[in-house]
């Protein structure tokens, strides 16, 4: 019998030999993982069941996302077949162009699995970011030009890892041998590379940003992060400081308060010097370094339906108006304190299931769901948010920047918006409220299709 290997255990397997590959390059994202382990088993030790309420602890010890950037469409749609043969679908539109004060030139989606069951086997995740060269705020005509020949003449990815992606693709699966050499293929891709690089180029374009220069600077991509999920994020940061890593300055996203946790909380230590050898025009290679890579961590809290997450938009201004020490009684205004509540309130978004032990006593489950859960026939399960979000992400891109580079908010900007990247990716662009909205539904469909069925049986039993 042939063994052949899923996009699911693809997308496993891929995880753990990035997570490998990223210990060995930055050693203190490995010190990273140990506290988050730590944290996350105090957590489970402490609040017990609750510490699960979204998402087993196997999800969440495995569980990770990689940031990577990219510099041109052609990269960008490569990129998109090496996911899909994981079963990672791109997902959500990110502009940080205008997101914060630094020069970030970017735009970005996230390749994600999209379903539950394949969320709950290995939620892998890659914040993938696209170098926006064309956007004349950011780079001149002539420096335009000269980057997109510099970028046309890269290759990121070899074919053969390209059409090892499309038959994981087209058979739904590959054979152990290739599945093997797919996966080696594509992590070779993002390893930091040790050819010497340009010096004049790279500062040229760090000038202008040094996101541009990560990108565009050099003729291979790397990882730039990989993050791990920790069920306390605060008692992590402290941990960290004990270690004597130095943290950036805050928490990005909602402060913690006592009500439920929504979206997205993320912190990083800040990026360390690498040793990176250049190259001046006379020839002469000499050694230097970089920072740039970083790492990051997050904790993950409920997802907002739409009405949510404009709350979300006024309630993270107000707390930041607060400042530190306001900030949770600014939250505190605008979202509800109990899980209850955040569900009542239709902010949050949750998934029902029918209650099977539910004595019935001879009693007719209701017509609404409302009314079905208030009398114990439905459940209520929080979803767990699977995406970013692009302020934090700017902050997060922000922090770790050793200086703001340049912009000129005088011309006019590239029209490279959601429509567009999806033309690029060559495939559905997802949208992350209406992944979560029918995943809302179905469970809705699921639990009244259930419910209707089990009076009946009553009825013929008795
Ligand atoms: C991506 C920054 C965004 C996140 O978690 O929001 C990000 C990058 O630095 O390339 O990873
Ligand atoms: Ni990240």
């Amino acid at each position: 019998m042939t063994t052949t290997v899923t996009p699911t255990e693809l997308r496993a397997r891929f995880a753990i030999i990035l997570s490998g590959l990223y210990g060995r390059e930055v050693p203190a994202y490995q010190t990273l993982v140990e506290v988050s382990r730590a944290v996350n088993a105090d957590v489970a030790a402490s609040l017990g069941e609750a510490a699960e309420r979204l998402g087993s602890l196997d999800r969440v010890t495995a569980e990770r996302h990689g940031a990577i950037r990219v510099g041109t469409p052609t990269e960008m749609a490569q990129v998109a077949r090496i996911f899909a043969a994981m079963g990672m679908h791109p997902t959500g539109y990110y502009d940080l162009r205008d997101a914060s004060t630094s020069s970030v030139p970017v735009v970005s989606t996230a390749f994600r699995p999209i379903d539950s069951d394949e969320l709950a086997a290995n939620p892998f995740r890659v914040f993938t970011s696209l170098l926006a060269s064309t956007d004349r705020r950011f780079f001149t005509a002539d420096l335009s030009t000269r980057l997109q020949a510099f970028l046309a003449d890269r290759e990121l990815f070899s074919p053969q890892l390209l059409t090892l992606a499309d038959r994981a693709v087209a058979h739904g699966a590959l054979s152990g041998s290739d599945a093997e050499e797919f996966l080696t293929l594509a992590a070779q891709s993002f390893a930091l590379s040790t050819t010497p690089i340009d010096r004049a180029w790279y500062t040229e374009l760090e000038q202008v940003s040094a996101v541009a220069a990560d990108i565009g600077g050099v003729k291979s991509t790397h990882i730039n992060h990989l993050t791990p999920r920790v069920l306390d994020i605060d008692a992590l940061y402290a941990r960290m400081s004990e270690r004597g890593i130095t943290m950036i300055d805050a928490i990005q996203g909602p402060p913690r308060w006592a009500g439920p946790d929504v979206l997205l909380r993320q912190t990083s230590f800040k990026a360390l010097a690498e040793p990176r050898q250049f190259q001046d025009r006379d020839g002469t290679v000499s050694q230097g370094s970089l920072r740039v890579r970083f790492g990051e961590v997050e904790a993950r809290g409920i997802a907002l339906t739409p009405e949510g997450r404009a709350r979300y938009d006024q309630a993270v201004a107000d707390a930041d108006a607060a400042g530190a020490d306001g900030a949770a009684a600014a939250w505190a205004k605008h979202f509800p304190s109990s899980e209850t509540e955040l569900f009542a309130s239709g902010l949050g978004v949750y998934t029902v299931s029918a209650v099977s032990d539910r004595p019935r006593n001879g009693d007719q489950p209701p017509g609404s769901v409302e009314d079905l859960i208030r009398e114990g026939w439905l459940r209520t399960e929080p979803v767990v948010y699977e995406d970013f979000l692009p302020r934090s992400a700017a902050g997060i891109f922000q922090s770790n920047l050793t200086n703001a580079g340049s912009k000129d908010a005088t011309v006019e900007g590239a029209d490279l918006d959601a429509d567009w990247l999806e033309g690029v990716l060559n495939r559905p662009l997802n949208d992350p409220f209406d992944l979560y909205e029918k995943q809302r539904r179905a469970s809705v469909d699921t639990a009244l299709r259930q419910l209707s069925v089990h009076p009946r049986m009553d009825k013929v039993d008795a």
